[in-house]
């Protein structure tokens, strides 16, 4: 397997403008016929060589150059290649393939998922559907025929507008589907089976009409709504915050049970996993709700970042991906709560981004090399690429950040381009030189922060000094200092902002103060302060860094308590947690009695007598840290002293803060009917960490677990039901075995809520997991060809660190099996389920061995997917 490397990008010999496509569909043996208009790149380095088309599990049945055969042995076929000498420098070119959509099990090009046929082309699954030039700088205009037999597939859809449809000989009928918008071939998609549409209308800002349309399953037409009503929103608000419309007649979602990523933005025709779409209060939780909206929202998104303007090549992707993924989450804030979005994102980018970032598989935003591109839809792609775009933001400014994107735009639509130019429509618009800023892009690893304070009574003059260390990477032993934007707030012994009344050449924005970094180590005065501030740092998380911890515990429980800034206030009671735990455990290591800082259960105390309006922040402020984010303060991990650690701090506060939480919880009924308010979701989640506590004590008090029951029998949401399901998985027991049956009767012919089921056993601290994850593999309902299911059970024991890491191996043992078991049938998951080996140097020594003895093996396989190669071969450098 050879790397694929920025610095051998040339643009390409050929260009191709026109491109129609006929499908004759069938199970096995579906036919494409691929007609082009080819010609050379004026502007590319070669003029005179052979043309080049990918292709990929292709079988090649007819070959015709400006309408002449070519002779199958007059060019030269590989396992990924059609090369085709002594071409012109304008021509036609038909290609005829062969396909069998049953047997694609990778779920990548046209695969069938039941019984629709649906297609996944990015990033590189068109060339296994026909030969081409499948690389995103090459935008054609697409002409669709799909041909289907009319029972089977009543619906036929492709990107577009539907041009032409109608009846054939044999039961066939066709629909013709042409795009107006010229794109780069991991845009297209196709869709044909028996599905029935929910429709609706939005109106653009300048009065166009579009029409709205949702494909599913009889079987779930109604559990449409939410998506359709998240999309109006999405379409809405992109015109009032970036000025964006839509730009066809028509905007379609279909939704696919199998589906290796959430959803796929094609032009007008967006394919979704089924997850992201289906909903009503009886099956889907509030957090499916939110998921939905935000999924829904980024996908329309793309619509502008990633289609009309696109990636140059694929080290561009955080391009569109990141900066789409800023734009669902700033979507996200201003439809729900702003702070506890910022608090979901922040806790993902933590727990597995930043783990990433420190690991052998670490890379920066805009990579410079990969084996196999399917490896790089990462949370460092996607979220730290959003951090990237929302620190500039915070730099210009939400004005001067909305006048470089209508440049952006104004610039490059139509055009595939790079970071580099996104950057510069931004410093041009802003008039600022961004030239450090953009060692963001090539720079892997998290960057440390160290602060201290000095406060100079007799002048009133307080100064904060911040360095900056970015810990070194695979390939990258030095690292660059980095321009980064610090929000900082200073509060007063009153717990009130002080910046207002303050000296200082900093910009305020509001009651925040916007610090720059940009060198390794700088100083930042503010004078005429009337009183020794207690520093509220980085408010917001205004740039993705770990800083070293500075402030007294006293100090983080002051911010837990009065910081003006909800963030903030979150990540005190989150920091705090994080230290108390490593402090048990420490203790725990050296044989010491482990217990509860008093500070600390003074705060949480606190927090649980006084929860603020927004419930969700104090069920967020009460959750402790999870293991997989604890871990990365370790040396050397030990996964079963951290996972005692935490569950002493955990059943310790259950302990004392018993009537508390029972208070909370019986204050907080939601109402009998379902609402997505704020309130009620606050609500439910609060309710739901109560009884995660409450549960721990439920060995002396019955009741408490009967309570659980109680919420789940009478609950009338999915959410209170997964709630109480949640808590009682935690304890083994007669009463869990009821209700999980329970549940499983009800539910068994749902297969979304089954991976609720799944993923809930999967996940569970309790000592049988491991005999429960084993026997469920054989469960009817799971299936390796089913990525949800995949991920519910394997993916999710994957991260049940106590479990996994149990210290026979047997994990290990478990979900080594399956990914060899996976890895012929689709490779991109299988490569995905590698994530909790990637690590493995970082735990004690005899796991380390069992790991790295695992690593070899799945590396030795024979036929090993380049996908897992890859994973296996940066784990072991
Ligand atoms: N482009 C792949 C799916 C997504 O990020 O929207
Ligand atoms: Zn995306």
């Amino acid at each position: 397997f050879q790397p694929i490397r920025l610095i051998d990008y040339r643009p390409p010999e050929f260009l191709i403008d026109e491109l129609l496509l006929t499908f004759r569909l069938k199970q096995r043996g579906t036919l494409v016929q691929a007609s082009s208009m080819i010609r050379r790149n004026p502007s590319a380095d070669r003029r005179n060589g052979p043309l080049r088309l990918c292709g990929e599990q292709l079988q090649l049945v007819e070959l015709r150059l400006d309408d002449r055969r070519i002779s199958l042995q007059d060019v030269c076929v590989t396992d990924w290649e059609l090369i085709i000498e002594n071409v012109p420098d304008v021509f036609k070119l038909q290609i005829t393939t062969r396909v069998d959509p049953e047997d694609n099990t990778a779920l990548s090009g046209l695969y069938r998922s039941s019984a629709i046929y649906c297609t996944q082309c990015e990033a590189e699954g068109f060339r296994r559907i026909t030969y081409f030039l499948d690389r995103p700088d090459v935008l054609a205009r697409y002409t669709t025929r799909i041909e289907a037999p009319q029972e089977e597939c009543p619906v036929l859809l492709a990107n577009g507008n539907l041009v032409a449809a109608g009846e054939m000989d044999d039961g066939f009928h066709f629909a013709e589907w042409q795009d107006p918008f010229p794109k780069p071939s991991y845009l297209f998609a196709l869709v044909a089976g028996d599905l029935v549409k929910i429709e609706d209308e939005f109106v653009t800002a300048s009065g166009r009409r579009v029409t709205l349309q949702i494909y599913v399953h009889e079987r779930n037409r109604n559990k449409c709504k939410h998506a359709m009503v998240s999309l109006k929103k999405a379409m809405r608000w992109d015109e009032q915050v970036y000025g964006r419309e839509y730009d066809l007649d028509q905007y379609m979602i279909v939704a696919v049970d199998d589906f290796n990523m959430g959803a796929m933005e094609n032009k007008g025709l967006n394919l979704f996993n089924a997850k992201y779409v289906l909903a009503d209060p009886r099956s889907a939780t509030d957090q499916d709700y939110l998921a939905i909206e935000g999924v829904i929202a980024h996908e329309y998104f793309h619509n502008w970042t990633g289609n009309r303007i696109t990636c140059r090549d694929w080290f561009q992707l955080s391009l569109k991906e990141g900066l789409t993924v800023f734009r669902d989450q700033q979507f996200s804030a201003d439809m729900n709560s702003a702070a506890v979005q910022r608090i979901e994102d922040v806790r993902l980018l933590r727990q597995f981004q930043f783990r990433e970032d420190a690991g052998p598989m670490a890379h920066p935003v805009r990579p410079d090399q990969y084996l196999e591109i399917n490896n790089f839809y990462t949370v460092t792609i996607y979220n730290k690429g959003a951090e990237v775009i929302r620190m500039l933001h915070t730099l210009l400014g939400p004005e001067t950040f909305r006048r470089g994107m209508d440049l952006y735009f104004q610039r490059h639509d139509g055009q595939a381009v790079t970071c580099d130019d996104f950057v510069a429509a931004l410093a041009d618009a802003a008039d600022r030189d961004l030239t450090r800023f953009k060692h963001w892009y090539v720079q892997a690893g998290t960057p440390r922060l160290t602060v201290t304070e000095q406060w100079d009574e007799r002048h009133c003059t307080y100064v904060v000094t911040v360095a900056q260390a970015t810990p070194a990477t695979p390939g990258q032993p030095d690292k660059l200092p980095l321009h980064l934007p610090l929000l900082v707030g200073l509060l007063g012994s009153d717990g009130g902002d002080l910046a207002a009344r303050v000296s200082c050449p900093y910009e305020r924005r509001g009651n925040d103060l916007l610090l720059e970094l940009k060198e390794v180590q700088q100083d930042f005065v503010f004078r005429e302060v009337p009183e020794k501030p207690v520093l509220s740092f980085l408010r917001g998380f205004s740039a993705p860094v770990i800083v070293n911890p500075f402030q007294s515990r006293e100090e983080a429980a002051f911010v837990m308590q009065h910081d003006s800034d909800l963030f903030n206030r979150w990540d005190a009671a989150f920091s705090l947690a994080e230290a108390v735990i490593l402090e048990c455990l420490a203790k725990l290591v050296a044989a010491e009695t482990m217990e509860l800082d008093p500070v600390y259960l003074e705060a949480i105390h606190y927090l649980v007598g006084h929860p603020t309006d927004d419930r969700s922040l104090t069920a967020l402020a009460l959750q402790l840290p999870a293991e997989n984010h604890l871990l990365q303060a370790l040396k050397q991990i030990d996964p079963v002293a951290l996972h005692e650690a935490r569950r002493f701090v955990k059943q310790e506060l259950a302990g004392r803060l018993a009537d508390g939480l029972l208070n909370l919880y019986h204050d907080n009924e939601p109402s009998a009917t379902y609402r997505l308010t704020g309130d009620q979701v606050g609500r439910r989640s609060l309710r739901a960490v109560c009884l995660d506590y409450l549960v721990l004590l439920g060995e002396e008090q019955q009741d408490l677990l009967e309570l659980c029951a109680h919420q789940y029998r009478q609950g009338g949401t999915m959410t209170e039901k997964i709630g109480a399901l949640s808590a009682l998985a935690q304890v083994p027991g007669a009463l869990r075995d009821e209700i999980f049956d329970h549940f499983e009767n009800q539910w068994r012919s749902d297969p979304l809520v089954m991976d609720k089921w799944f993923a809930l056993q999967a996940a569970s601290p309790a000592a049988d997991t491991y005999d429960r994850v084993k026997k469920l593999l054989d469960h009817p309902a799971f299936s390796l060809k089913n990525p949800n299911k995949v991920r519910s059970l394997l993916g999710v024991f994957g991260q049940n660190h106590v479990h996994f890491h149990h210290e026979s191996g047997r994990g290990y043992r478990l979900l080594a099996d399956r990914i060899c078991q996976l890895d012929p049938l689709n490779p991109q998951l299988a490569a995905r389920l590698m994530q909790p080996f990637v690590t493995w140097r970082r735990y004690t020594k005899d796991r380390r061995q069992l790991m790295e003895q695992i690593l070899q093996e799945i590396g030795g396989q024979a036929g090993i997917s380049r996908d897992v190669y890859e994973i296996v071969s940066k784990s072991l450098a």
